[in-house]
């Protein structure tokens, strides 16, 4: 069995996508709480140790340190056989839903959450852009979801464990209200929370929060 090593801090997204498939897969990894708010991922000592992309989460493997939720992700579906989608077709929908999640919904949310939430004072015109970029993106979504169960298709995947990511913090700190304004991405959300074995972001990710300015 590998050991797993997961980098992360409790507000961080992208950590709790690779939180969630990993506990859904039945595997444990040792939380590595990381001094987000201090800036120890901007310092070029943390770059050279840990990752020289500057970024978290970092998921050691067996002492093999990965980055990019994307292809660990995959990697993970794949040697565990689960979530990766059951054909060519699904497999090429979790790609493009992958793909779609990292330029268009979980970079806009992430930004978008972080000034609104962690941040003294964010600027009120680049939310506003972000806002809309984000409402769009998850009209997109939600016409897909009203279509499939899933962003692949009928089974939960990887896509879908990286889209929602970002849509499973509490509403006060997201600042959407999703069943008001995004039925069918909440109804899918809700579809997700009642897989077997499913834990919320704060519950997979303990320690140290950041300091919230709302
Ligand atoms: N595409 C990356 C995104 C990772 C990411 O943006 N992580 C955030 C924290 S959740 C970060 O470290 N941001 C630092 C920065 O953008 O400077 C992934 O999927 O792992």
């Amino acid at each position: 069995m590998p050991t797993y090593r997961l980098h992360y801090f409790p507000e961080s997204g992208n950590a709790y996508k690779l939180a969630l498939m990993l506990t859904l897969c039945g595997q444990t990894f040792e939380p590595v709480w990381t001094d987000f708010g201090s800036g120890v991922t901007r310092t070029a000592e943390w770059r050279a140790r840990v990752n020289p992309m500057g970024e978290i989460p970092v998921l050691e493997d067996d002492g093999v340190r990965l980055t990019q939720t994307a292809p660990i992700l995959l990697q993970l579906a794949e040697r565990y056989g689960r979530f990766g989608g059951t054909n060519a077709a699904e497999k090429f929908e979790v790609l493009r839903w992958l793909f779609w999640d990292n330029h268009k919904l979980s970079s806009y949310c992430a930004t978008y959450r972080f000034a609104r939430t962690f941040m003294p004072s964010a600027n009120p015109e680049v939310q506003a852009y972000f806002r809309k970029r984000i409402d769009d993106a998850l009209k997109i979504l939600g016409t897909r979801l009203s279509q499939n169960a899933f962003a692949a298709g009928d089974a939960p995947t990887i896509a879908d464990f990286s889209m929602m990511a970002y849509l499973s913090f509490p509403d006060d700190e997201t600042g959407f209200d999703l069943p008001a304004n995004h039925p069918a991405v909440h109804a899918w959300l809700g579809r997700i929370a009642a897989l077997p074995g499913w834990r919320s972001p704060y519950d997979l990710l303990p320690g140290q929060r950041l300091p919230r300015y709302i």
